[in-house]
């Protein structure tokens, strides 16, 4: 039944299910409800079920009512529920029951309309330069720590990408549903969340199928977001030079292509990105061959690109300057580290893939001997694949190098996976071969104990990037594993920036 109480249509089950069809696309807007009231019988004087409630939250029903039939087929108590707007004890809907009809004295055109006002609430005041509202799914067999530390990386990738996180919901599962990777119950929950904080995207901690983003998108009407597109989404904001809005947008279009197999709704949110960035709605129009046509063209950019970069690599190399490559996870301190070593300014920021586009510097060592200094975009748990590819080039910088710091945030409760993860695509990039110093930062967040107890058991060179007063016993070993024959005096002196 419609607000205005015209009967919309007429569903016959037995007595113990009906199956509502998807109304379909009838949600006002955000923050309001589909103006349906589901009116339907209970034979056997139960009341409203779970799945009764799913229904009303999944559907974004008005009201759900059920009216008990008597024996002679009289209406009897009637029960109804609507969800609530967000509210301090948690509670996600309000449940009444009258013992017949003639005690039904709610307006419930009124009561909707003050729903949705609440509903709309969350949102006011909100321009539309202020952040779009996520709400964080985790799903997972793992151990408890383990989902809460993933979640803990998804929330700071959405915050970096320029989200405000109000909520996460973990669901563990033995086995994801094939169809929306959750159970019903638990998305219905989701959709309520959405609903009372004004979130306009679920962002999945998990590689979503093309499938199940389509039947996701249309069964809650939200923006879906896997962590992929996530940290897509990261870079393609971060994206400054012409190489790396290239590779970016071949890493893009790679992961979109299999997610283009018909034109629908879910493809138009899919590709529209956190607050429409991303390839965007017209290019979406494009098809598979254009989409195609487009990654041929950017390879063969990239490929220009990669020329140059050989060339002033050929030209170092022929002057005999090594290289010394800053990698590690991103948020690590790579970029303070190259800044603080040569005094120089590259940004720094507390969020991750602050860096996308590498930079090199010179630094001085005693005896003018020169070696240059490469700042490399950071790495990630599960970084897309299409990424790796996209960034080839960038990477392909490292294989020159004569010397890698590994950059460890020694302060992070994750750092022994984060290093066993750094060393993972190291070797996945034949890069194990090149001699590595472990660099334990953030030390000044540890206490000296601490800091010892690492540096031995990691065999790593304790430093504060902030503090180049710490940077001796890093220098000496840089020094020593680059020029190891010669005879090396102590270093006393920071080395000289030249530029
Ligand atoms: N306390 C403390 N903070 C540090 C230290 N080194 C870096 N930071 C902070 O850590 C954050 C990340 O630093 P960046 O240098 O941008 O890290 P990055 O490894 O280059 O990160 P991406 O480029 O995002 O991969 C910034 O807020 C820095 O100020 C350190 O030694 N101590
Ligand atoms: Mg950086």
């Amino acid at each position: 039944m419609s607000r205005k109480g015209e009967v919309v249509s007429v569903i016959v089950g037995d007595d113990r299910n009906i199956l509502i069809p998807d109304p379909g696309r009838f949600r006002l807007g955000l923050g309001r409800l589909n103006g349906l009231r589901c009116l339907h019988t209970h034979l056997h004087g139960e009341p409203l079920s779970r799945e009764d409630l799913t229904d009303l939250v999944l559907l974004g029903l008005d009201l759900m009512v059920s009216i008990e039939v008597g024996e002679e087929g009289s209406p009897g108590p009637i029960a109804y529920a609507h969800i609530l707007p967000e509210n301090s004890r948690g509670e996600k809907w309000s449940l009444q029951r009258v013992p017949d009809v003639g005690q039904l004295h709610t307006d419930f055109q009124e009561l909707i309309d003050s729903l949705e006002d609440e509903l709309g609430r969350s949102r006011e005041g909100r321009t539309l330069q202020q952040k779009e509202r996520a709400v964080l799914v985790g799903v997972s067999s793992g151990p408890v720590w383990q989902i809460k530390d993933s979640l803990e990386e998804l929330h700071d990738l959405a915050v970096s990408s320029g989200v405000e996180v109000v909520g996460s919901v973990v669901q563990r599962l033995k086995q994801t549903d094939a169809r929306y990777l959750i159970g019903k119950g638990k998305l219905s929950e989701l959709v309520l969340r959405c609903l009372q904080t004004g979130s306009t995207i679920l962002i999945f901690d998990h590689e979503l199928t093309p499938a199940q983003v389509r039947s996701l998108t249309d069964a809650t009407e939200l923006k879906i977001i896997d962590r992929s597109q996530l940290i897509l989404d990261i870079f393609a904001r971060r994206a400054v030079t012409r190489e790396g809005k290239i590779q970016v947008e071949l890493a893009q279009l790679k992961y979109l292509l299999p997610r283009l197999a018909t034109k629908n709704t879910a493809m138009s949110r899919l590709t529209g990105g956190i607050g429409g960035r991303g390839p965007g709605e017209t290019k979406l129009e494009i098809n598979r061959r254009r989409v195609r046509e487009r990654i041929t063209r950017l390879n063969r950019e990239l490929e220009q690109i990669r020329q140059q970069r050989e060339d002033r690599r050929r030209l170092r190399n022929a002057r005999g300057i090594p290289v010394i490559s800053i990698v590690g996870y991103t948020n690590a301190g790579k970029s303070t580290l190259l800044n603080s070593l040569t005094r120089s300014h590259v940004a720094v920021e507390d969020r991750l893939f602050a860096t996308l586009d590498p930079s090199s510097r010179r630094l001085r060592f005693p005896r003018e001997r020169d070696v240059i200094i490469t700042d490399t975009v950071g790495f990630i748990r599960d970084l897309p694949e299409d990424l790796m590819e996209a960034f080839a080039a960038t990477l392909e910088e490292l294989q020159d190098a004569d010397l890698l710091l590994h950059v460890v945030d020694a302060s992070s409760p994750r750092m022994e996976d984060q290093i066993t993860i750094v060393e993972e695509i190291l070797r996945k990039l034949q890069l194990d071969r090149i001699p590595v110093v472990l660099v334990l930062n953030k030390t000044d967040r540890l206490d000296s104990l601490q800091t010892a107890g690492l540096s031995k058991s990691l065999k790593g060179v304790p430093v504060s990037a902030l503090n180049p007063k710490t940077f001796a016993g890093l220098l000496q070993e840089m020094e020593h594993l680059i020029w190891p024959r010669s005879s090396t005096p102590l270093i006393s002196t920071a080395p000289r920036l030249s530029q």
